[in-house]
């Protein structure tokens, strides 16, 4: 499928997927969205692709956050529509199989940061710059933004994020546990790809299962959070790649994964 507003390239195993709109500093309008919950499904279902890296184009930005100029116009119905857009999108990349991993390569403000939290884990450029905005035009972070933040951050540094309003650089969001690693602006992708053709390289179904586990754990008590892992251990001990990763180690193999 073509886009108008994304480019997907991919290499061995890794999609790199870009929001392609520098002249908007690839602000999220209702067209992205509506592309990106497309592109996000049909990398899913790709069978030559296992792991996704998300960024922007262009040095600035990686997503400015959702599209200011449209919303500004936006009737009820409309905003309705563009939440609910907005929010499929989202469910979209935290429920597929395949795990994302964001590039913030500059500014990842509102949705923006909110599509960066969807994804499975961050890398940041030394020039990335992350903040919820949305007070300062009289709304809150919509995507989910309060919750997986809160999440991931703890209570107290996302209120003070998220109330000021203000961008924090990337070595403060490294510090508070946003991001994972922090590079050089000309290595970031390069890294992002490093890690991803890792995770590409080994079982593609305990990947996706673990994915599975911790982010339904998350919403489970501990004990209902064993269970569940425990019933997707098991699952896998039905799966030809368990047979041929175990098999490979025995018979001192590398191991190859079909994802069956
Ligand atoms: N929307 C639209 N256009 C944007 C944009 C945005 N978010 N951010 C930047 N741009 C555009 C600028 O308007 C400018 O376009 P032209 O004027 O040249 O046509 C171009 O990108 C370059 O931006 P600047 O000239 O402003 O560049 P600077 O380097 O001077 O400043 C900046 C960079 C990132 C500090 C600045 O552009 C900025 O403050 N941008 C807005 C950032 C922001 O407030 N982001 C949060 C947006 S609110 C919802 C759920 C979620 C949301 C909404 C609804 N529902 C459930 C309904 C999410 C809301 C948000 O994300």
């Amino acid at each position: 499928m073509e886009f108008k507003n994304l480019l997907i390239e991919t290499a061995d195993g890794v999609a790199t997927l870009t929001v392609n709109r520098p002249q908007a500093l690839n602000a999220l309008n209702s067209e992205v969205l509506t592309e990106l919950a497309s592109a996000f499904y049909q990398l899913e279902y790709d069978p030559a692709v296992r792991v996704v890296v998300l960024t922007g184009a262009g040095e600035k930005a990686f997503v400015a956050g959702a599209d200011i100029k449209e919303m500004a116009a936006m009737s009820s119905f409309e905003g309705h529509q563009f939440a609910l857009k907005g929010q499929h999108c989202m469910m979209a990349m935290e429920k597929m199989k395949t795990p994302v991993i964001a590039a913030v390569n500059g500014f990842a403000l509102g949705g923006g940061l909110e599509l960066a939290l969807g994804c499975d884990f961050i890398y940041a450029s030394e020039k990335a710059k992350l903040g919820f905005p949305e007070v300062t035009l009289g709304i809150i972070p919509g995507f989910g933004g309060t919750q997986n933040l809160a999440r991931l951050i703890g209570k107290n540094r996302a209120n003070e994020l998220i109330f000021t309003g203000r961008m924090i650089a990337a070595d403060k969001a490294q510090a508070w546990g946003i991001v994972n690693e922090v590079f050089a602006p000309e290595e970031l992708l390069v890294k992002a790809k490093e890690t991803a053709a890792a995770i590409a390289g080994v079982g593609p179904l305990g990947v996706t299962y673990a994915k599975n586990a911790i982010a339904n754990g998350l919403n489970m008590g501990k004990e209902d959070g064993f269970r569940y892992e425990a019933s997707l251990f098991g699952v896998l001990f039905g799966t030809a790649d368990q047979k041929e990763g175990m098999g490979a180690f025995v018979e001192k193999r590398k191991a190859v994964f079909t994802g069956k």
